[in-house]
C-alpha cells in the first residue's frame, strides 16, 4: 500500500466507495464522476503506478483486472461496453493507481475524444 494513493485507500476501506466486487487481489467500485450509466473502475489492491509500471509479475493480476470487469460489467446487466486504460496525465490519468474503467449502458463513439 501507498500511504498517500486514494485508491490503496478505498482499497483498504479507509475511504468509502460504492463497491460492487472485493476479493483478496480486486476490488471494482463505481466511479464517483460516471461518464456513461454504467461506469465502475477496477483496480488490484497491489499499488501500480499505471499501465507503464506492470511488471511480469502482475500479468496475471491485469488478466484478472479484465475478468473482473466482464463479469461486473455482466452482473450489471451491460454486455456492450468500454474498457479505458490511462497511462499519464497528458492521456487523462489524475489517479495515479492503475485502474481500469468501464464504461456502458449507452452507445460509445470511437475515436474517443
Ligand atoms: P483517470 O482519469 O483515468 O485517472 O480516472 C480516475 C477516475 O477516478 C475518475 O474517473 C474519477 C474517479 N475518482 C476520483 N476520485 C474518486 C473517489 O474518491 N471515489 C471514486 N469512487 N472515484 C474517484
Amino acid at each position: 500500500m501507498s500511504t498517500d494513493c486514494l485508491f490503496c485507500k478505498i482499497a483498504a476501506g479507509e475511504i468509502p466507495a460504492e463497491k460492487l466486487y472485493e476479493d483478496d487481489e480486486m476490488l471494482a467500485f463505481r466511479d464517483i464522476a460516471p461518464q456513461a450509466p454504467v461506469h465502475f473502475l477496477v483496480i488490484p489492491k497491489k499499488h501500480i503506478q499505471g499501465p507503464a509500471g506492470v511488471g511480469m509479475d502482475d500479468e496475471a493480476l491485469i488478466g484478472k483486472m479484465m475478468r473482473t470487469g466482464s463479469k461486473v460489467a455482466k452482473d450489471n446487466g451491460v454486455s456492450d461496453y468500454r474498457l479505458v486504460f490511462n497511462n499519464g496525465a497528458g492521456a487523462g490519468q489524475t489517479v495515479f493507481h492503475i485502474h481500469m474503467h468501464v464504461l456502458g449502458g449507452r452507445s460509445l463513439n470511437w475515436p474517443p475524444g
